[in-house]
């Protein structure tokens, strides 16, 4: 039966209509991806905020890339879900659309997503630590497992870092840009997030003041559940294959 609130929403969506999306660890669920606050949440007993920050890696760097070591194992064995095929086909179906995605590890990008902004960058990727001058400012790296913890830095022997956003580090400045750009819209969707960390959490308040209809899906209610014009709960993956069935795709 399909769910009242999708209903209104999907009678929203046009052709033409400028589509904003924001992910969290929730679209990735489905693939077998453990969330970071869920009941799976945990490496080692530690959680990621002891982890994923700068301090933890300059006190402990093998510890620390274990720990992305072993997420990008984890990740090598899993497959984009029913969530991201939805929003990676909305991406081509849509040119008003653009995906932000909190998560780093490159779900969205292998169900071939359009429009993509990674807010807290990519496990896929690495840097210098030193920044040495010779290296780029970041680049590819999908050796698994890696073949030494740290892994070094090609151009100068110093360590390598994963190319992500850690708490207490500032977002780029160019993704910001783009991201608020595109706040510009007609619908903003935040998706399978707990909204919880910042600055991506407020992105959905600013849609709303700058007068897109911002609709929540997500298996739980979060903080910005009273925020949102519309929250829906239940699976991303679910809900999303619901919509776009309601939306009557070609
Ligand atoms: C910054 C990359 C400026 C690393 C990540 C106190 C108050 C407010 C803010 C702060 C504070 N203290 C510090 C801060 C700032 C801090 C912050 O927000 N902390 C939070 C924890 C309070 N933010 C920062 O530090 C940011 N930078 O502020 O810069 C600055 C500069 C200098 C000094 C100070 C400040 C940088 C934040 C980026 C951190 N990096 N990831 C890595 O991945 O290793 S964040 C990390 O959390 C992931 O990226 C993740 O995406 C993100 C958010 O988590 P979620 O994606 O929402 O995942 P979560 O598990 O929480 O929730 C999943 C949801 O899905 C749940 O609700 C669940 O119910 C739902 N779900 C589950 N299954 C499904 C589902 N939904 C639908 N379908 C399903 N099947
Ligand atoms: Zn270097």
């Amino acid at each position: 039966m399909p769910n009242d609130g999708l209903r209104t929403v999907a009678e929203m969506i046009r052709p033409e209509s400028r589509i904003t999306v924001l992910t969290g660890a929730g679209v990735s669920a489905a693939s077998g991806v453990p969330t970071f606050r869920g009941p799976d949440g945990l490496w080692r007993n530690r959680r990621p905020e002891t982890l994923a920050t700068a301090e933890a890696f300059a006190r402990d760097p093998k510890t620390v890339w274990e720990w992305y070591n072993w997420r990008r194992q984890v990740l090598s064995t899993k497959q984009p879900n029913r969530a991201h095929q939805v929003l990676a086909s909305w991406s081509r179906r849509f040119s008003g659309f653009t995906l932000v995605t909190q998560n780093v590890d490159g779900l969205h990008e292998r169900a071939g997503t359009l429009n993509l902004i990674r807010f807290h960058g990519s496990i896929w990727e690495v840097l210098c630590w030193n920044r040495c001058a010779n290296s780029p400012v970041r680049w590819w790296n999908d050796q698994i497992p890696l073949e030494a913890l740290p892994p070094l830095c090609p151009h100068c022997g110093g360590m390598l870092r994963p190319g992500v956003v850690w708490f207490g580090e500032s977002i780029d400045a160019g993704v910001i840009e783009k991201s608020v750009a595109a706040l510009d819209c007609d619908i903003f969707f935040t998706i399978g997030t707990s909204a919880l960390v910042y600055p991506a959490a407020a992105l959905s308040i600013e849609a709303k003041r700058r007068g897109a209809y911002t609709v929540e899906l997500n298996l739980e209610a979060t903080p910005s559940s009273h925020a949102v014009d519309l929250a829906v709960h239940g699976p991303a993956e679910e809900l999303l294959d619901e919509l776009n069935a309601l939306t009557n795709p070609s």
